[in-house]
């Protein structure tokens, strides 16, 4: 009797070690954003006035992955972003609250900052080749590919960008994905705030996913139509 007690207290603790072990890769699993096929390519002028942004869904940035915990100091920082694609272009709208913008230091470090991952492979793990830093209100110097534009308005707060993907960008397609903030307040980073699911910190090697979904057929307009075509009807 006393075996079958200390059997079952074995075999208990190794089911909850495997299961904390994987939790995260399982909350993972269940994470995902879906990426909408839209008939008209937005603007990327930082302005997030193109009728496409206002049905596209909604990922949040509310994971604090320094500590590892749900995020809710909203007048400190709060953030988030929408992403749609078309004729091979991945389009991201960004929105962010920041109760004290660094921009413009001398030093990188010091200034708040986006950092996004697009592993288009779908390699699944970070990587340096996948990384992609960028400044706050900062739009000059060399692109690396395949992000192809940055845009930011209302003084930082809005931020459009978008990434050359060609094929990758079609329907079922999956790729690695990744958008947090490095919010810098009085010269020093504080937080780093992403999209991720519960339980995630950056020791996390594994991306969450982003899906090209389509509900419109991708053939039906070929031509690309952007708003700002559109605007000049006006
Ligand atoms: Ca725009
Ligand atoms: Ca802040
Ligand atoms: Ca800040």
């Amino acid at each position: 009797m006393q075996k079958q007690i200390l059997l079952v207290g074995v075999m208990f603790l190794t089911v909850m070690s495997y299961a904390l072990g994987h939790l995260t890769d399982e909350n993972l699993q269940n994470f995902q954003y879906n990426a909408e096929l839209v008939p008209v390519a937005p603007i990327v002028d930082g302005y997030l006035d193109d009728p496409v942004w206002e049905d596209a869904h909604l990922g949040k940035l509310n994971q604090e992955i320094i500590a590892g915990h749900q995020w809710t100091e909203i007048n400190d920082f709060s953030g988030s972003f929408k992403a749609v694609w078309r004729s091979g272009f991945l389009y991201i709208a960004i929105k962010i609250q920041d109760d004290q913008f660094e921009k413009y230091q001398s030093k990188l470090f010091r200034e708040d900052r986006l950092i996004l991952h697009i592993d288009e492979f779908h390699y699944q793990r970070k990587d340096e080749l996948h990384r992609y830093e960028i400044p706050i209100g900062v739009e000059t110097g060399i692109l690396k590919p395949p992000l192809a534009s940055v845009a930011w308005g209302n003084d930082g707060q809005t931020c459009e960008l978008s990434f050359r993907l060609g094929d990758i960008a079609s329907k079922d397609s999956v790729i690695g994905f990744s958008i947090a903030y490095d919010d810098v307040d009085n010269g020093q980073l504080q937080n780093t705030i992403a999209w991720a699911p519960e339980g995630y910190t950056e020791q996390d090697e594994m991306l969450p996913d982003l899906v090209f979904t389509a509900k419109i057929n991708p053939n039906a307009q070929q031509k690309l139509i952007r708003w700002g075509q559109i605007k000049r009807l006006y």
